[in-house]
């Protein structure tokens, strides 16, 4: 067996794994490669730990289930810190920790934690490998099962190496399940020295630290410091019948539908007449101004998604459904005896079956069989409609930015803002209902700015101010648009019907961005007319419509004093354009 070094060319990762290797105590160091014999060697040991239980082959060949504790299901958000000297870097919007508080406070925690265990030694890059954004993270983790899903979400192994070459410029990801008590649960995040600690949890977005944490949170900060941005959005490419693509990316809040707005299947009529819909990626993108055309071009940082399972159907999302079919793994779905899942909206439900912490289960029995965050992990690759350039180091240019939240009333199907500050206000004051993604109550109305409430690794009063700047550096910016597909009436029934249909906002918000579509100026925006959007085929009455996009003058007073909350708390750190923003579309309604 080589040793430590010989494995890890890198001398500043040598000494980073040595010292905490020192701290945490493992049996073993073990360095991943990446290579498909050590993925089956990882799945061997996994299974044979009880970590991973193998599906049916016939039905789910390489697919494996994984039943997380049950106290660590989705993400923890009063568990997550923003660690810096200042607080005020942090911002209102996040939990702050004094940086050295944190350290000393996590060293405790870290001291001897993998006795026992390996440690694995996970280098990846986020970024296809040679891309001006590319970074590279090493995640040092007591989990199989993290090391095994960083391989699937990330670029995962030698490679990584190479693109770090000499340089000490990587992300420090030090992880830990502990003894997964949600009282000792820490997800720090040290952006002066681009480190991550996370402590206490083995779910996705707390642990698998090249998401969430490295992705967004570090990235945001790095972004804004470099110039560019980091981003919690969809990004998708629309053919049209004439062969043109057109990117677009999309900003909702988590389990709002960016996985099945990234995978979307045209509706039959689009089909037939030729649009093509093209996955870039389907939950974060980092952008850049590209010095040839001044234009805002994008790359998907990720290698797979991590998608949330219930709802997901032949029917709703038949592409993920295709790319799950193999080398999948599944957290806390149901289990049928014949080694089959099943998750709510996937169909009939099993007479009886293993819910997802694996106690019997039948219909009607008072409980759902899978948990409501219950996740996929999968490589884009497996994506049958994964785009050409989603691994392309350029990446592609973005045309238009969708800002999107789930709210059953108020905000209208779809406009597109007056200009790009005017856009960065819609973005800024998105709201969503809460959903299960992160621990806390689900279904109430909260300001979540960009989608980026729980992601932004800096103060949000400065990351508006970093969004407004970029418009500076831009020749040709994309056009922005807000969208809500879920509007209700007052049964509490979607007006819109969603999913492919989609595709027929999406193809006026194109016609907008390439000056071939027409609007009619609302106090909102830019709003289509029934006759600028391609209804025909829909079952959608014109009294529907009205509704759709109506903007009720009551609702968007209360709507306007809501967002007041926001701006109270981010007080003189809310840009002056925003505030004004703000009164003129009072001033309007
Ligand atoms: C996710 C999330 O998992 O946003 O993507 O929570
Ligand atoms: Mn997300």
């Amino acid at each position: 067996m080589a040793s430590l070094s010989e494995q890890i060319p890198n001398r500043h990762v040598q000494r980073w794994v040595h010292d905490c290797a020192e701290k945490c105590s493992p049996a073993s160091v073990r360095v991943l490669d990446g290579s498909p014999d050590e993925k089956q060697q990882l799945l061997a040991e996994a299974v044979a730990n009880k970590v991973l239980i193998p599906l049916n082959r016939q039905k789910w060949p390489g697919c494996y289930l994984h039943r997380s504790h049950p106290q660590d299901v989705a993400r923890t958000e009063h568990c997550t810190f923003i660690c810096t000297p200042e607080k005020r870097e942090a911002g209102p919007t996040n939990n702050w920790l004094d940086d050295r508080h944190a350290y000393a406070m996590l060293e405790a925690h870290f001291q001897g934690c993998m006795k026992g265990k390996t440690m694995f030694v996970v280098p990846f890059i986020m970024g296809p490998a040679g891309s001006p954004l590319a970074k590279v993270g090493i995640q040092l983790t007591d989990s199989i099962y993290v090391a095994i899903s960083m391989g699937i979400m990330t670029r995962m192994g030698r490679q990584t190496w190479d693109q770090l070459g000499s340089t000490d410029d990587f992300t420090r990801c030090l992880h830990s399940v502990g003894d997964c008590d949600p009282k000792r649960r820490y997800i720090c995040h040290f952006p002066h020295d681009n480190t991550i600690w996370s402590y206490g949890s083995n779910y996705g977005g707390n642990a698998l630290l090249g998401k969430k944490c490295l992705a967004l949170r570090i990235a945001s900060f790095l972004g804004r410091k470099q110039g560019w941005m980091a981003e919690h959005m969809l990004l998708v490419g629309a053919t049209n019948p004439q062969g043109e693509t057109t990117y677009v990316t999309g900003a909702f809040p988590s389990a709002c539908g960016k996985t099945n707005f990234a995978m979307m299947v045209p509706p039959a009529d689009y089909r037939k007449a030729g649009w093509k819909i093209s996955t870039v990626g389907d939950d974060i993108v980092w952008m850049y101004v590209n010095q040839r055309d001044g234009r805002l071009w994008a790359i998907n940082p990720e290698a797979g998604y991590f998608g949330v399972v219930p709802g997901t159907s032949e029917k709703t999302n038949p592409n993920a459904m295709t790319a799950i079919r193999h080398d999948t793994i599944f957290t806390n779905v149901a289990l049928l005896p014949d080694g089959d899942v099943w998750w709510e909206g996937k169909g009939d439900p099993p007479k009886e079956c293993l819910d997802w912490r694996g106690e019997k289960w039948t219909p009607g029995c008072g409980r759902p069989a899978a948990h409501p965050n219950s996740r996929f992990t999968v490589s884009m690759w497996n994506n049958p409609i994964l785009d050409p350039k989603a691994d392309d180091p350029v990446g592609v240019p973005v045309s238009g930015i969708i800002f999107g939240g789930r709210r059953s009333d108020t905000i209208p199907l779809c406009v597109q803002s007056f200009n790009w500050s005017h856009g960065v206000y819609l973005g800024a004051t998105l709201s969503s209902e809460t959903t299960a993604a992160a621990t806390g109550q689900v279904g109430v109305v909260r300001r979540d700015p960009m989608a980026m409430r729980p992601f932004c690794g800096y103060n949000m009063g400065d990351y508006f101010r970093h969004w407004l700047d970029m418009r500076k550096r831009l020749v040709d910016p994309p056009r922005i648009f807000l969208v809500n597909w879920f509007r209700k009436n007052e049964k509490g029934q979607y007006l819109w019907p969603g999913f492919g249909e989609n595709l027929r906002v999406l193809e006026w918000m194109i016609g907008r961005c390439r000056g071939r579509a027409s609007a009619r100026e609302t106090a909102l925006g830019w709003s289509p007319t029934a006759n600028d959007l391609n209804l025909g085929g829909l079952d959608l009455d014109a009294e529907t419509w009205q509704r759709l996009q109506a903007v009720n003058a009551k609702e968007m007073q209360q709507e306007l004093a809501s967002q007041q909350e926001l701006y109270d708390q981010l007080g003189d750190d809310m840009p002056r354009e925003l505030v004004w923003q703000r009164e003129l579309t009072a001033a309007a309604i």
